[in-house]
């Protein structure tokens, strides 16, 4: 009896120390987004992690895994019946089988839960048994993110915006023509409408690949079930203010309001809104070797992608979230297996200026912010290689194209990210310092002492920052 009291009293007066946060995160599942552009990691990411968090000999810097208070750790169903499931076999089964070879990149939301059964730390330990964190990783595109800002937009405004953005971009000219061939004013004709949206996405794919980042509306590039459907058929027009009923104009028009509606709003409502956690993954490396434009363009989008973490100036995403925010958000550099550690420092750095702007916006809506370089699964070794009289820190790996064993080294990374910033910010063609390489590596084969999880480079730190006040 006596305990019991003893035992409650210390409780409450922990739990509201912590001002019940902790308390409440036990009582239901806890939510973590993880996303980025194409490309940026989230597929490799999500599987890594589920793997350490299964097994956790690689997860040092998780308290409660260092601690050993993670007592088991397994896969359930997920919650939501209508979400594919994440599919983490066999993502797993690529990266770590006999011959390894990297995931099918996703195209859609996907989900996965994942329980932890974790005894407390320090004083409660004595008295409370284990509790379950159910932890459901939600993978989606970054790209979704960036349709918010087609929400404050009417057809015509957004059209305009697209035209004078596009005006100058070479991938952009066979649309160009096709748009200026079209009457907007004119009856609306299916095939028409048809191949000037399949003209306007080939232009969206081929900017994407070139290293541009604004290429919206997002379910353009990545368009799933909806593929072929009038929501994703439309195009920009220039503003034709007094277009009839029925003109291709006014059907466009319509076209992007239920894009709107049907696609952009449903995918906030059902998945952004309920987000507690957010990863958002970045391939800095690329966009530095793509050039001082493509680093000011990801600037703009991940400026771009968190505006939708300070809801403020959107009402309909503060009218859904009502007074819900998401409370801590990682900006990670992935593929960091990419550099030898004496150049981590230094991508952490770029990675923090590249995306200062959104995390002091997210900072100003109350979510704690972190950024890091981080490798999801580690691919290369490292190696100090003779040049010029001095070393170079290089890693060494398997080529992605030629199955070639080769040491690499990216160039030097400046100390300062305004040397790489600065230049991005005015436009410059081209880095003066010379260039930045790149290069794909194959994952390599792995033999998995038991317990162990697959090699990463700060995986656990990310964990560490994203979860582990949970458990
Ligand atoms: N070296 C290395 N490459 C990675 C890592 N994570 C991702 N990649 C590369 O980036 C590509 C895209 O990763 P993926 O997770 O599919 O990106 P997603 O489109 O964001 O899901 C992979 O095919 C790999 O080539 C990593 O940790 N290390
Ligand atoms: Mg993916």
């Amino acid at each position: 009896m006596v305990f019991t009291s003893l035992a409650d009293g210390v409780m409450s007066s922990v739990e509201s120390a912590a001002s019940g946060v902790s308390a409440a995160l036990f009582d239901r599942p806890l939510r973590l987004g993880v996303t980025g552009l194409a490309r940026s990691g989230k597929t490799v990411f999500i599987t890594s992690l589920v793997a350490n968090l299964l097994d956790r000999a690689r997860m040092l810097q998780l308290n409660a895994a260092r601690e050993g208070r993670i007592e088991a750790a397994f896969l359930q169903p997920q919650p939501d019946d209508t979400v594919p499931r994440f599919d983490y076999e066999n993502h797993l089964a690529a990266l770590t089988g006999p011959s390894p070879h990297w995931p099918d990149s996703t195209r859609a939301v996907s989900e996965l839960r994942l329980s932890l059964k974790v005894r407390p730390a320090g004083l409660l330990s004595g008295w409370q048994g284990p509790r379950t964190l159910h932890l459901d990783i939600v993978d989606y595109p970054g790209e979704w993110l960036l349709d918010l800002a087609l929400l404050d937009k009417s057809y015509a405004e957004w059209s305009q915006d697209v035209l004078a953005r596009i005006a100058n971009r070479p991938q952009a000219q066979a649309f160009l023509a096709a748009n200026t061939q079209a009457v907007p004013v004119g009856t609306h004709d299916e095939p028409q409408a048809q191949a000037l949206a399949a003209a306007f996405t080939e232009y969206l794919n081929a900017a994407r690949a070139a290293g541009f980042y604004d290429c919206t509306p997002g379910r353009f590039l990545l368009p799933g079930d909806l593929a072929g459907s009038p929501a994703l058929t439309f195009a920009p027009l220039p503003p034709e203010p007094g277009a009839p009923r029925g003109s291709l104009w006014r059907e466009m028009e319509r076209r992007f309001e239920a894009y709107k509606a049907k696609v952009v709003k449903p995918f906030f409502r059902d998945h952004f809104a309920r987000i507690d956690r957010q990863v958002v993954l970045v391939d800095a490396l690329s966009a530095i070797h793509s050039g001082p434009q493509a680093m000011e363009d990801l600037r703009h989008a991940m400026a771009d992608i968190l505006s939708a973490f300070k809801p403020g100036r959107n009402h309909f995403l503060t009218r859904l979230l009502g007074g819900k925010r998401v409370e801590k958000i990682l900006f990670a550099a992935t593929k960091a297996d990419h550099l030898h550690h004496a150049q981590h420092e230094a991508m952490t750095a770029i990675i923090e200026a590249l995306t200062r702007e959104a995390q002091d916006r997210a900072r100003f809506a109350g979510a704690e912010t972190e950024a890091l370089a981080m490798a999801s699964l580690r691919t290369t070794t490292e190696e100090m290689r003779p040049h010029n009289g001095s070393e170079l820190p290089c890693v060494r790996g398997t080529l992605l194209e030629s199955g070639k064993q080769a040491a690499f080294y990216p160039g030097a990374l400046p100390e300062d990210p305004a040397q790489l910033l600065t230049p991005a910010r005015q436009g410059a063609e081209s880095w003066l310092e010379g260039d930045y390489q790149a290069m794909a590596f194959a994952p390599a084969p792995l033999t998995l002492k038991h317990g162990s999880g697959p090699p990463h480079i700060r995986l656990d730190r990310a964990a560490e920052f994203l979860i582990g006040d949970a458990l």
